[in-house]
């Protein structure tokens, strides 16, 4: 049984599936990877069903239509744990996220963590190429969040990350209803309330080279209206009669390179 499943959800990524399934098998020769392709019109699909003929491990789910980022991971993970894959990856196609770096995150997995965050925002984490509001946004989507969900992670927004299975299924992905980049906010959030060990290990992102950003103003406005209500109702609760106070995760550090929550 190969022990590590990469969930590589793709849309319009002609040009960069091919080379990022390359890296990744030249980094990891033995890890399989799922295409979580939503009926790109550019012929992503069937370019990915062609790679699976050739290559048995990489797999293929294609589904009918364009649904965001959110289902589609769910989707892949449920693929995976059906199939009984014990280590699960997230990763873009889009050769943001740098398969080298896969080493270091199944590093922290095997070193005890639950869920291993890819950080840009610890230190030795990098963003490379990034035009200065994309990097304002994200930094400031990261401050919001953190303070709003009380959330101590520098990188929550971010989606390179490795996994254990049983971490996944004690989580409620029938429930998760984000669709863009907010789903890995909100499923972090969740890992954290459900006492899970998280770990952010830094990696370097690049933006991609080729192909078109999916991120759009709606992506955007969803994780903030999301992360603020979220961040409403869980201070509304801590003030019911009652209601025992939620005790804030503390940070530790490990030699400047992670951080994990309990
Ligand atoms: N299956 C599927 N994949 C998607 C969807 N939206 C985006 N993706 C993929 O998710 C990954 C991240 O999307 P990007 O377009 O890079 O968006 P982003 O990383 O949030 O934005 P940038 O940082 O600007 O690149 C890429 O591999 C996309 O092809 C979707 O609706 N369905
Ligand atoms: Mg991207």
């Amino acid at each position: 049984m190969n022990r590590v499943l990469v969930v590589v959800p793709t849309y319009d990524e002609r040009d960069n599936l091919e080379p990022v399934l390359a890296r990744l098998h030249a980094a990891l020769p033995d890890a399989h990877a799922l295409v979580v392709d939503d009926a790109s019109p550019d012929g992503t699909g069937e370019l990915a069903e062609r790679l699976a003929a050739a290559d048995p491990r990489v797999h293929v789910l294609r589904r009918p239509a364009k649904q965001g980022l959110g289902p589609a991971y769910v989707a892949g993970f449920r693929w995976a744990r059906a199939r009984g894959y014990p280590v699960l990856v997230e990763m873009d196609a889009d050769g943001s996220h740098h398969p080298e770096q896969l080493p270091a995150l199944l590093a922290a997995l095997d070193g005890g963590a639950d869920l291993v965050l890819g950080s840009r925002y610890v230190p030795g984490g990098r963003v490379e190429d990034w035009p200065a509001h994309r990097l304002l946004l994200s930094r400031a989507g990261n401050v919001w969040t953190r303070w709003s969900l009380r959330l101590p992670l520098a990188d929550a927004t971010g989606g390179f990350r490795a996994v254990r299975g049983e971490l996944v299924d004690r989580l409620p992905f029938d429930e998760v209803a984000s669709q863009g980049y907010c789903f890995q906010v909100d499923w972090a959030w969740r890992a954290v309330r459900a006492g899970a060990r998280v770990v952010e290990v830094p990696i370097t992102f690049t933006e991609r080279a080729r192909g078109r950003s999916k991120m759009t103003p709606s992506i955007v406005g969803e994780a903030l209206v999301r992360v603020t209500a979220w961040g409403l109702q869980d201070r509304l609760a801590d003030r019911l009669p009652g209601r025992v106070r939620r005790p804030v995760p503390g940070r530790v550090r490990d030699g400047g390179r992670s951080s994990a929550v309990r």
